[in-house]
């Protein structure tokens, strides 16, 4: 089991070493010995990120289901693979062995040929936090088909450009969802989405909240009985290493999201040596990732990764404060959760209410404790450390993103003394460069500039659907030969790292990446705007929160400015989703502007943050006597 699991400080430096200087044999080591394989690579690696072309394992057949159930049966038939935790507690939780969830599997893979889907086939789910969400993807996964998961609270319109985008066939979703004390309408929003996306020929409609839907004949049908009915194995399709396992989308600087692809092979492998050693995980654990299936975090470590590692992992439907803010740590108690990973967000609103809900639960089984989705605050850090870790599980602060697959810079519980709000040092194999603008890289350590990968790891996405020029500008072109993530860190004296937040047009709500673009959009659909701007400002429990500087048309100008903010929150609900709804919304008569043309956001979010002492440089500003009167009327 050589470097497959991580011991001690020295070992992480022995093996980051050897990961670096010779990429190809250690990934070629970790696969050999911890998967299983149709057929062997003919090449580990081959790479250019000018063009760029990335492939792994190039050669090899395999498939990731085999990998994540089949394997396990003879030696973990029996153990549970999924704890459905419901949203109401007092619901039964479900243990769903290895045997139940290929079974499960192979019943859904069946239907899913039976209804049309073949190889190379995408197929959107848009479902809650059910076990049916888990057994659609590796049923996807298990004959072929790519899947796109969709966030079941994204609304009609963010659904069907998604859908349309990479031409789905088929959409799986439920009557509807719970949400704490509510109920949400999915298949009122299907229907409405798929009113604009010709495509999609077929709709499986899991049971779950036994609401009344409306279902059209020929294209919706109940779930159900198509599993009752299906036959209860299915082979594992063969797929070739490189062939898309899914499409992920993710916002971007443009209006358009971008629809990340992940391939087979690569992306196994990284998931599950990263499942293993940043959560340290062992055999009898039982694991709870809070993140949804809809966002990376959920595939990769709700679903690929402790699965691929025959791991015990929960899927949560609830939400944190429902029925009370004890909800967490009753969950954590009932399981015995040993390692726990959810987002700073969660941790700033549970830290705001009383400590009683934290202490009557014993947290005595939790060892590891992660966090991920955006920087960790300080003082969050030390309440989640305090309280649910009691300072004896070590947190690990784990940056990456949609695009890199897997967990990219991370501490190493047990094995890397943390820091707060340091996501430490660089997991086994990845490169990290800091640059300066003009190109450079930054050596050295007490350094801050942007954060680039020198070399590729398994899991990088390979292109973005239907676009590949766009992959290239975006992360390929702003430096030479590097993959260029959208986000700014230093490195401080002994070499760690911490991620000072992104440097382009997105915004981090609430662990959800947001670009400004799209939103801008939306608002400036509505028939008073004229022209609109978006920035993030410091949230206490969102960590960003969005403040919109909106110009009106002259007809505008007369109509109630509250009424005219609730329209323009409701557009954006409904195009986009209640994530994308602004806190504040000021009305200004122009923006600030370099003569070029291009909005100067970085004096908004000076104003939307309230620190107006020293604006920077304004010299290349064409009006700057809107920015007084934006600055005496600022919220
Ligand atoms: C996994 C995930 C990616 C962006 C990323 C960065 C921010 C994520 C972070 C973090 C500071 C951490 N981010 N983890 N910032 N510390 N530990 O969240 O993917 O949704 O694509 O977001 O989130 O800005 O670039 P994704």
């Amino acid at each position: 089991m050589s470097n497959y699991h991580i011991k001690h400080l020295e070992e992480y430096f022995q093996v980051y070493r050897k990961s670096v200087r010779n990429p190809e044999a250690f990934w070629e080591e970790i696969a050999e010995e911890h998967f299983i394989w149709r057929k062997k690579w003919d090449k580990v690696l081959s790479w250019d990120f000018s063009k760029p072309e990335i492939k792994w394992f190039e050669g090899a057949k395999l498939n990731i289901t085999e990998n994540c159930l089949d394997r396990h049966i003879p030696t973990r038939g029996t153990k549970t693979a999924i704890i459905f935790e419901p949203n109401d507690p007092k619901e039964e939780v479900q243990h769903i062995t290895y045997r139940q969830l290929h079974e499960r599997v192979c019943r859904m893979a069946n239907v899913l040929i039976e209804n049309g889907i073949k190889k190379g086939d995408r197929v959107c789910i848009y479902l809650p936090m059910i076990p049916e969400l888990a057994v659609s993807v590796l049923a996807c996964a298990r004959i072929g088909a790519i899947h796109s998961v969709v966030f079941a609270g994204f609304s009609a319109n963010a659904l069907s450009t998604r859908i349309n985008d990479s031409d789905c066939k088929m959409v799986i979703t439920s009557d509807g969802s719970y949400r704490g004390a509510k109920t949400i309408d999915l298949k009122g929003i299907v229907d409405k989405a798929l009113e604009s996306c010709p495509g999609v020929a077929t709709v499986l409609v899991a049971k779950r909240i036994n609401s009344k839907i409306n279902m059209l004949e020929g294209r919706d049908k109940w779930l159900q009985p198509l599993l009752d009915a299906a036959y209860a194995d299915y082979v594992a399709d063969v797929m070739d290493a490189e062939d898309p396992l899914f499409i992920l989308y993710t916002s971007g600087s443009t209006g358009k999201p971008k629809g990340m692809v992940h391939t087979t092979a690569g992306y196994m492998v990284y998931t599950a040596y990263t499942f293993k050693n940043a959560f340290q995980y062992r055999e009898e654990d039982v694991y709870w990732c809070t993140a949804d299936i809809g966002w990376i975090t959920g595939h990769s470590y709700i679903i690929y990764g402790p699965l691929a590692n025959g791991a015990t992992t929960v899927m949560f439907e609830g939400v944190p404060s429902y029925p009370d803010f004890g909800r967490f740590w009753e969950v954590v108690e009932k399981h015995k959760i040993n390692q726990f990973y959810t987002a700073p967000t969660a941790i700033r609103a549970l830290a705001k209410e009383n400590l009683d809900f934290v202490e009557k639960y014993d947290l005595s089984s939790l060892k590891v404790l992660g966090s991920v989705g955006e920087p960790i605050n300080e003082e969050a850090w030390h309440w989640y450390n305090n309280n649910v870790g009691r300072k004896k599980s070590p947190i690990i602060d784990t940056w990456w993103q949609t695009e890199t697959g897997g967990i990219m810079i991370t501490p190493i519980p047990f094995v890397t003394p943390t820091t707060p709000t340091y996501a430490t040092l660089p997991f086994i194999g990845i490169q990290p460069a800091l640059m300066d603008e003009n190109g450079q890289e930054i050596k050295g350590n007490q350094v801050e500039g942007r954060l680039c990968i020198k070399f590729p790891w398994p899991s990088i996405a390979r292109t973005i659907w239907g676009d590949h020029d766009r992959y290239r500008d975006t992360y390929f072109s702003a430096y030479e030969n590097m993959y260029f993530t959208g986000d700014g860190a230093l490195r401080d004296a002994v070499g760690y790292y911490r991620i000072t937040g992104r440097v382009d047009d997105v915004i981090i709500v609430s662990g959800h990446n947001l670009g400004t673009a799209p939103i801008e959009d939306s608002i400036n659909e509505h028939p008073a705007v004229a022209e609109s701007a978006i920035v993030g400002f410091p949230h206490d429990i969102k960590g960003n929160a969005l403040y919109g500087y909106v110009i009106l048309k002259e007809t505008g100008e007369g109509r109630d400015r509250d009424n005219l903010r609730k329209e323009i929150n409701l557009q954006i609900t409904e195009q986009i989703g209640p994530i994308a709804k602004l806190d504040k919304i000021q009305f200004v008569p122009g923006l600030p502007k370099t003569r070029s043309g291009k909005i100067m956001r970085r004096i908004l979010r000076k104003i939307a943050s309230k620190d107006t002492s020293n604006l920077g440089d304004t010299s290349t500003l064409l009006n700057p006597e809107v920015v007084k009167e934006i600055i005496d009327n600022a919220l």
